[in-house]
């Protein structure tokens, strides 16, 4: 009697303890998605390169709102993004399929490929008015990004 159970009563914890694991993943899951929601996702900006234009070329931001700016190049061509100041003393993250160049003072430009896309995220530290543009070689290509508080 005893020998034949076993093998039912070792099923029954083996399911238990699968139903265990799912559970306490799904709640893992569920906890997570909890922080993000009182910890707000960054404020999306798109910024398009067209016809060797920045649309929009005039960006308001806000100071200590997480921020991602996202640059897509929309011409054949190759541009650039040189952001003048902006991230100075900030923590940014670059992502993307951009080439991105660093210095001293954190991020100097970034490269954006035809049709590629480059996503910079950082939390906007100090109020002004920080120019930015496309250094390459004929193009006139200039925007405003103002951190107000
Ligand atoms: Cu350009």
């Amino acid at each position: 009697m005893s020998e034949k159970s076993t093998p039912c009563r070792l099923l029954l914890v083996t399911v238990t303890i699968l139903t265990l694991a799912i559970t306490g993943g799904w709640g893992g899951i569920s906890s997570a998605s909890n922080s993000h929601s009182t910890n707000p996702p960054p404020t999306d900006i798109i910024i398009d390169v067209k016809t060797r234009k920045f649309e929009p070329d005039k960006i308001s931001l806000q100071r200590g709102q997480k921020t991602r700016i996202i640059l897509r190049n929309k011409d054949a061509e190759l541009h650039a993004f040189v952001p003048v100041g902006l991230f100075l003393g900030t923590t940014h993250n670059v992502s993307g399929n951009g080439a991105p160049q660093f210095g001293n003072e954190g991020l100097l430009r970034v490269l954006l490929p035809s049709t590629g896309q480059t996503e910079i995220s950082f939390t906007p530290e100090n109020t002004g008015t920080y120019p930015f543009l496309c250094d390459l070689p004929g193009h006139v290509m200039q925007g405003t990004i103002v951190v107000q508080d």
